[in-house]
């Protein structure tokens, strides 16, 4: 089974994506841990992205897709979760033909539904909470880039929604409950799907 996770900055796509590693063994494709891994190796691609994240801003098509492209030709396991990708049209087209060619389907496009106050107050709380445990908070959790992350989900990323929508694949969640709820809420769905 191959899903998608759909939603703004702080959504909470990592923390359900997390979920169903570990509780159906998918593999986890996260488009914002590769870029972050990347950029910390000190690569030329890692250091072009490092000032786009930090910003806020969407990192180039090509370079996401490229590094999809790369983990598709893993070992496929339970089934992958794309955690934060597509994020743009272009993106969602060039999935659909990666996964043609792998004689792959798409499962499900799940959307977690929050509302900006709480977006807002979750990236705030998990930078706070970083510096508190005596680390950095991450690059773009401060109000500045979120603001921009978030003009960049609505102009780029929600026309996605419509996409899916389109095609039968989307279901919409609401992600202001609790993890627990949330991923109970996703199961939910995906037990429905398998
Ligand atoms: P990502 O790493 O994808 O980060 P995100 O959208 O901010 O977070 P997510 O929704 O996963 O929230 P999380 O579970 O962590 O992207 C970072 C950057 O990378 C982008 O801005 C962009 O520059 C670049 N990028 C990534 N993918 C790209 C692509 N495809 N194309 C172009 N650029 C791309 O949760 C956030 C916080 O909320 C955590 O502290 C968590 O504990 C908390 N939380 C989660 N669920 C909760 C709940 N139910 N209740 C209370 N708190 C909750």
């Amino acid at each position: 089974m191959n899903i998608i996770l759909l939603g703004p900055p702080g959504a909470g796509k990592g923390t359900q994506a997390g979920r169903l590693v570990e509780g159906r063994g998918m593999v986890q494709l996260s488009t914002g841990d590769m870029l972050r891994e990347a950029r910390s190796s000190g690569t030329e691609m890692g250091n072009r992205v490092a000032a786009i994240m930090d910003a806020g801003e969407l990192v180039t098509d090509e370079i996401v897709i490229g590094l999809i492209e790369e983990k598709l030709e893993g070992d496929q396991g339970g089934g992958f979760i794309f955690d934060g990708f597509p994020r743009t049209l272009a993106q969602a087209d060039a999935l659909g033909a990666l996964l043609d060619k792998h004689g792959a389907t798409l499962d499900a496009v799940i959307e977690l539904q929050v509302n900006d106050d709480v977006l807002v107050e979750r990236i705030v709380g998990r930078a706070r909470d970083a510096v508190a445990a005596g680390g950095t908070a991450r690059a773009d959790d401060n109000a500045e880039s979120l603001k921009v992350r978030l003009m960049e989900y609505y102009k780029k990323t929600s026309p996605l929604i419509g996409y899916y929508w389109a095609k039968g694949d989307l279901t919409s969640v609401d992600g202001l409950g609790d993890m627990d709820t949330v991923a109970a809420s996703i199961e939910g769905i995906l037990s429905k799907s398998s």
